[in-house]
């Protein structure tokens, strides 16, 4: 427990450290980014991550925005740019990751609301469709972590809803992918998961 103490100690001092810099030296920030772009998005942005949506080699935005109760897209341009932004519905969305859930090669997307988690498969083309939205205790979801807990090649999630248990939700990955490749993208949405809680061991 000491350590941990220290070390956080530690941490919290660094962090202290590195604002005092930049607070101190403006003109490292002008060294480190050129002047900020805007694009809109909807109200309340709370999440934003970034991935290939439209598989053209260009990096591109997702933001989840709380009191527009939407997703944002904006495909890039590749220069810095991006275009419009194109709008998936979830109610009142706070967490947001990418991960490819059915396992076809392309990004997907979860987020966290209150509905619980709510899988959106990607086109390849920018847009998604909704695979289902999956409740986590009746409770909104509030984080979301990604990662092949079981180590059956299928992505899973993690989920916490501000009450203690952390949910895992066990990914079925594409089940179609040795019989039909063709087919998997388009008739299976196997984002049907099992659902167990992890508690605290105090
Ligand atoms: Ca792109
Ligand atoms: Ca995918
Ligand atoms: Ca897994």
């Amino acid at each position: 427990m000491r350590h941990n103490q220290s070390t956080f100690r530690l941490a919290a001092l660094s962090a202290l450290s590195f604002l005092v810099v930049f607070a101190d030296h403006a003109p490292a920030q002008t060294a480190l980014f050129s002047p900020r772009r805007d694009f809109p998005v909807g109200e309340d942005a709370l999440a934003v991550v970034v991935g290939d949506f439209d598989r053209d080699g260009m990096t591109d935005v997702a933001t989840a925005e709380l009191s527009s109760n939407s997703i944002s897209v904006l495909l890039g341009n590749g220069d810095g740019t991006f275009r419009p932004a194109l709008l998936l519905a979830v109610s009142l969305p706070r967490a947001l990751i990418v991960g490819d859930f059915n396992g076809d090669g392309g990004p997907d997307l979860a987020v966290g609301g209150s509905q619980g988690v709510s899988i959106f498969l990607g086109n390849g083309d920018g847009t998604f469709q909704l695979a289902g939205d999956f409740a986590v205790g009746g409770r909104p979801a509030l984080g979301l972590a990604a990662g092949d807990f079981n180590r059956d090649g299928a992505l899973d999630l993690a989920v916490v809803i501000g009450a203690e248990p952390v949910f895992v939700l066990l990914g079925r990955g594409d089940r179609t992918r040795n019989a039909s490749r063709r087919t998997a993208s388009t008739r299976w949405w196997p984002w049907l998961t099992s659902t167990e809680t992890v508690r605290r061991t105090s």
